[in-house]
């Protein structure tokens, strides 16, 4: 008659058969044995239950189900060690799942720095990188701003060789080196070696000593361009950057041109678009003014031309500044220029890849 010590007994003889197992034929053989359909002694419990008293039998049905499933599992985790034991060390198991990478993706500011080297691309201009660390002829005085000029405050320029003020009062008479504060030094390189006609753009990262707040920060990003040639007009600078705002903001704005002073143009402006958030009405985004303001721009000081050796009497040229950041928190709409150089996944995940 079937009973628990019956099924203590396969139990205990199948744990022995299990740890003789050596390899994947043992494991078979083992296998048929307990749990084979005809000749197992699993299915020979089963089949012995007949001769039980009928009250007994369901409680062997359940004790023999719960054998058969101890038994198998303990089969496929033998199976698993002995699969695991003939791999050689260090093999790649190719049946893993594999890890999940997450996908990096451009920073914001990149994206847009990209979208404007395309916009100039394609109207022939070429794209120039250059160092970060100027001297303080390429960065000040080829562009018109002579030593004493307020531009060169040391409370504007992050200097690397000059004592800092308010700290060590000691002068320095060697040429200084400094943080570019603008792009400007790559353009008056690339015309100290190439003649006219010059279609440029220059982006990067420039330096000036603000306090970071909302919309300063003490590293930012900018474009530059110039154009040089024989006969370039006012017009020539209207028309280009009238046709890149429109193709990077819409073609429906309205650009306005305000005159402006700085030393490496005469005459200069600043140059607005009609709000791309309140069709130029009047919101919180443009203070109800209806106009955004995007770029500084100009036609090329003489004095410029003269530092890089090009004859101010023949050629003319023009050339703008854009700030990507402040682009970048109008057409985002975030208000902290700060955020874009936190490199906080929250901010950087919603951009796309
Ligand atoms: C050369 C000659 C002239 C570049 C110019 C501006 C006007 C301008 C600002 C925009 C926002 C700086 O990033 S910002 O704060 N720039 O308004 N930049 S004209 O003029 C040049 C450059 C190079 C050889």
């Amino acid at each position: 008659m079937t009973g628990p010590n019956d099924i203590d007994a396969i139990r205990a003889a199948f744990q022995t058969d299990l740890a003789a197992v050596a390899n994947e034929q043992d494991l078979q053989t083992v296998r048929d044995r307990y749990l084979g359909r005809k000749q197992g002694a699993v299915a020979a419990l089963m089949k012995s239950m007949a001769d039980a008293p009928p009250a007994d039998r369901p409680a062997i049905g359940k004790s023999a189900n719960l054998l058969k499933r101890e038994i198998d599992l303990a089969l496929a985790t033998r199976k698993e060690t002995l699969e695991a034991s003939t791999r050689p060390a260090g093999s790649v198991d190719v049946t893993l799942p594999g890890r999940e990478m997450p996908f990096g993706r451009r920073h914001p500011l990149t994206l847009i720095r990209e979208q404007v080297e395309s916009i100039f691309g394609t109207m022939g201009f070429e794209i120039l990188q250059g160092p970060q660390v100027e001297d303080d002829y390429h960065n000040f005085e080829a562009l018109n701003m002579p030593p004493d000029h307020p531009a060169r405050d040391m409370q504007d320029t992050f200097y690397l060789d000059r004592p800092m003020p308010g700290v060590d009062r000691t002068a320095s008479t060697q040429p200084a080196t400094l943080l570019r504060t603008h792009t400007s030094g790559m353009q008056i390189r690339y015309m100290e070696n190439h003649q006219p006609p010059v279609r440029i753009i220059a982006p990067g990262l420039v330096y000036r000593r603000d306090t970071p707040d909302l919309t300063h920060s003490p590293m930012f990003l900018q474009v530059e361009g110039l154009l040089v040639d024989d006969g370039i007009t006012m017009a020539d600078l209207k028309g280009t950057l009238v046709s890149f705002l429109q193709a990077f903001f819409d073609t429906d704005i309205r650009v306005m041109f305000r005159p402006s002073f700085f030393p490496y143009t005469e005459p200069s402006a600043e140059v607005f678009i009609s709000c791309v958030f309140c069709g130029g009405d009047g919101c919180p985004v443009c203070k109800k003014t209806g106009w955004l303001e995007i770029l500084g721009c100009g036609m090329v000081h003489p004095a410029v031309f003269e530092a890089v050796g090009y004859d101010p009497e023949r050629y003319t040229g023009w050339a703008f500044g854009l700030g990507i950041d402040r682009v970048a928190l109008l057409k985002h709409r975030v208000e902290d220029i700060r955020l874009f150089y936190d490199n906080d996944l929250r901010l950087l995940e919603q951009f796309p890849h």
